[in-house]
């Protein structure tokens, strides 16, 4: 990572962030808000470089939780087909394809609950082989206990996603199957096993800017900032319950990030789903706002995501450039 300022004991690495001081943020003016996030973006990365990740769904669909935002759950009918987990050969030839295109970074992600030990061994050859390539490697496969954990890190997994996705107040309006103590516990067991943490949430799913603030609240004051913090705009799919939800603003969007980035300055900030409904102009605010990684290439895990010579041309005009690994 090319953080300028160690990470380390500083002032504007905190762990004790209050809801108010971060509902402060979110109301300060619009430019005084840009402003803040863009002097820490520059202190700790260089402001022209994005991290490119690619995305495949190793097992897509048929899952048993019922995250109301999610094309991929089995209680909703949205058109997606349950497949089982892909072959290791065939995943290793997707990543060849996302480095080629440009990627260092290969996400995977699977439709699950939690992973079943079997499946782990098959995930476990994924990630040796995706890593022989010379990328780094991420997953995301549900809950995790310690030790699938230690399994995941000993075949040299650098980052494990998983979301907060809300605030623990609005949380149960989204999800029922799980808590949000079981996320903070597989947390806690990711970043025990020395896996680099990948952790973020959604806006634009009916929530309030208190529920907004709660989420970054959580994130900020997590033992330690996750590396990683996924933005995701809500993707609205049909047969989903929050596909009719009221779209967020695109500013409300960007005040978002923004926050995020003042009270987690040395963490990437991802520019996660929503990109393809998404105006070249609101992505540019995003940047200025201090996202620096997204995803690339045509997919993300069911839905679509700008093809990459959109992409390009987007960064060839404001003058931004792929972050080396
Ligand atoms: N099943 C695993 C889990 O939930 O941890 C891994 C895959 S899951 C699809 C990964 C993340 O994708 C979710 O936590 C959520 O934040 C995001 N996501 C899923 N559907 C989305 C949608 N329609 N719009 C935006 N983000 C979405
Ligand atoms: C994350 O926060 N966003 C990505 C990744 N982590 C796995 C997934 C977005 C999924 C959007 C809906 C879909 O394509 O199925
Ligand atoms: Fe399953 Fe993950 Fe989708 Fe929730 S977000 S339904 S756990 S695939």
């Amino acid at each position: 990572m090319n953080v300028h300022v160690s990470a380390g004991e500083n002032a504007d690495i905190r762990h004790d962030w209050t809801r108010a001081e971060i509902e402060a943020l979110f109301a300060l003016p619009f430019s005084e808000l840009l402003f803040r996030a863009q002097t820490l973006h520059r202190k700790y990365f260089d402001a022209r470089e994005v991290q490119v990740s690619t995305l495949l769904s190793i097992k897509t669909g048929g899952c048993p939780e019922d995250c109301a935002y999610c094309p991929q759950s089995a209680h909703f009918e949205t058109g997606v087909k349950a497949e089982k987990l892909m072959a290791v050969d065939a995943v290793l030839k997707e990543a060849q394809a996302a480095k080629d295109g440009g990627a260092t970074r290969f996400c995977m992600g699977a439709a699950w609950r939690s992973p079943k030990d079997r499946d782990l061994d098959k995930v476990c050859a994924m990630v040796e082989g995706v890593k022989a390539m010379g990328m780094e490697t991420c997953v995301t496969l549900g809950m995790l206990n310690a030790a699938q954990a230690e399994r995941l890190k000993e075949s040299g997994l650098d980052y494990y996603n998983h979301n907060l996705d809300t605030s623990p107040e609005f949380y149960g309006e989204v999800i029922t199957t799980r808590t949000y103590q079981d996320r903070l516990d597989t947390l806690s067991h990711v970043r025990e096993a020395g896996i680099s943490v990948c952790c973020g949430g959604i806006v634009g799913m009916g929530e309030d800017l208190n529920d907004r603030a709660g989420m970054i609240e959580t994130l900020a004051n997590l033992p330690q900032h996750p590396e990683s913090v996924p933005i995701n705009m809500l993707v609205q799919v049909e047969g989903t319950p929050l596909s009719e939800e009221q779209t967020l603003s695109p500013l409300d969007f960007v005040r978002t990030i923004a926050v995020a980035r003042i009270v987690m300055p040395a963490s990437m900030v991802r520019l996660s789903a929503g990109r393809e409904e998404m105006s070249d102009e609101t992505q540019a605010l995003c940047f200025l706002a201090g996202a620096n990684s997204i995803f690339y290439g045509p997919q993300l895990l069911t839905t679509a995501n700008p093809a990459r010579d959109r992409d390009r041309h987007l960064m060839d005009r404001l003058g931004l450039v792929p972050m080396p690994a």
